[in-house]
């Protein structure tokens, strides 16, 4: 079985035909989506989260779930940050995306396979990377459950059983921050962290960054996330005192890419593009430009999986180095991203898939397990995960209820 789903995705991507009755299923004998049904869940975190470019309270996430006529179910997630201020989905629209325009492409469509079903999908519909990703997860989740495998064998199988974790401290305040760290150190829960900066001037961004390096000195790696919010001449300012101050990475410091590429390689530090990655063909750009040493992978903004795996593909032929992102997804979407982060050859930065730890709430039967700075995936097939019902049920937003026919029957 794990041979043939892995020679199934590797025909998908690259167009080669398969042998038939190895791999691909005749149409007329392939069981047809019946429904694809979703729900906004909003869950609150275990205290303010705060970016430059929003402070996050709670989180919204879209979940989908795609029924077959061969009783096989699979789920999705999609969750972005701050609504409509880091990206241009907001968790609203990507479920109307989803129900008005993506549900009848898929609704009594034969499920020969996950690449043909997006190849239609796609067709279709442009852009709403996140939207698509849920719906591609779900698909990819009912797919590898029928095959019997873990969600990873569909991508060449796990290099890795378990994944560096990285907080990121953003209380706002640095001396909650220094004593949440020394909390995560004490736990052995994260050694890497991340700081939130670009919400107070410069010189206070700079002062919060050199103490916290200072409490933590020999005990954790420090890197920063700007979000974008400054301008080239104050991240020429800013990388030199970053660098003595001991940050070992820089995430997404200006918005442009042209700026990126002229402060790439100026300084002793490794400069991270975050927001700038859209999926494929932006990864290519930034690649062909030169424009950063390190791509923040993330399978929402790229797209969903397969395209997640170009963007590290192409950062592997560039000769970047690969880290882990996260959209501060739930369970379902982190683990998601794990799965295809556990088949990356080189993961050289780690992974931030903390997500569910900063949620106050659980909402899956069993908790995912993060412990020895590690999150170690989970050995069942699919994603590997089981949403707990009932708890979906209570943290539904008011009057969703109706939408998601498989928790009220
Ligand atoms: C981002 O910009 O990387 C990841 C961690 C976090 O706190 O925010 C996200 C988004
Ligand atoms: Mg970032």
């Amino acid at each position: 079985m794990p041979v043939a789903a892995g020679l199934i995705i590797h025909a998908e991507m690259t167009n080669i035909a398969l042998t038939p009755g190895v791999a691909s299923v005749p149409e007329s004998n392939a069981p047809r989506v019946e429904r694809v049904e979703t729900l906004l869940l909003d869950l609150p975190t275990i205290r303010p989260h705060r970016l430059s470019v929003a402070t996050v309270r709670s989180q919204t996430m879209v979940i989908v779930r795609i029924l077959c006529s061969d009783g096989m179910i699979g789920i999705g997630e999609a969750t972005t940050i701050g609504g409509l201020s880091y990206g241009s989905e907001s968790p609203e629209g990507m479920k109307l995306t989803i129900d008005q325009y993506i549900s009848p492409v898929l609704t009594s469509s034969h499920f020969t396979s996950v690449g043909s079903l997006m190849a239609k999908v796609n067709r279709c519909v442009k852009g709403n990377h996140f939207a698509k990703c849920a719906v591609e997860t779900a698909l990819f989740d009912l797919f590898a459950k029928r095959v019997g495998v873990p969600l990873s064998d569909l991508f060449g199988g796990r290099l890795r059983e378990r994944l560096p974790i990285v907080w990121t401290l953003a209380s706002g305040d640095t001396a909650c921050d220094i004593a949440e760290a020394e909390e995560m150190l004490g736990l052995k829960r994260h050694n890497l962290f991340k700081l939130k900066i670009g919400f107070r001037s410069l010189a206070e961004d700079l002062q919060y960054v050199q103490q916290i390096c200072k409490a933590l000195d020999g005990r954790a790696r420090i890197r920063v996330d700007v979000n974008m919010a400054w301008s080239e001449s104050e991240a020429m300012r800013a990388l030199p005192t970053l660098a003595d101050a001991g940050c070992e990475l820089i995430e997404q410091p200006v918005s442009s890419a042209g700026a990126l590429a002229r402060l790439v390689r100026r300084y002793p530090v490794p400069l991270m593009a975050d927001e700038l990655l859209q999926g494929p063909e932006s990864a290519f750009e930034l690649a062909r430009n030169a424009a950063a040493e390190v791509f923040s992978v993330k399978i929402a903004q790229s797209g969903g999986l397969i395209p997640a795996l170009k963007v590290a593909a192409i950062a592997e032929a560039g000769g970047i180095a690969l880290y882990g992102g996260t959209m501060l997804e739930g369970p379902i979407g982190t683990i998601a991203a794990a799965q295809l982060f556990s088949t990356f050859r080189a993961m050289q930065w780690g992974t931030e898939l903390f997500g569910p730890l900063l949620l106050r709430e659980e909402i899956l039967v069993e908790p995912l397990s993060y412990a020895d700075f590690h999150l170690t995936l989970p050995r069942g097939t699919g994603l590997g995960v089981t949403p707990d019902d009932d708890r979906l049920r209570f943290f539904q937003r008011d009057g969703a209820r109706k939408s998601f026919s498989i928790l009220t029957a």
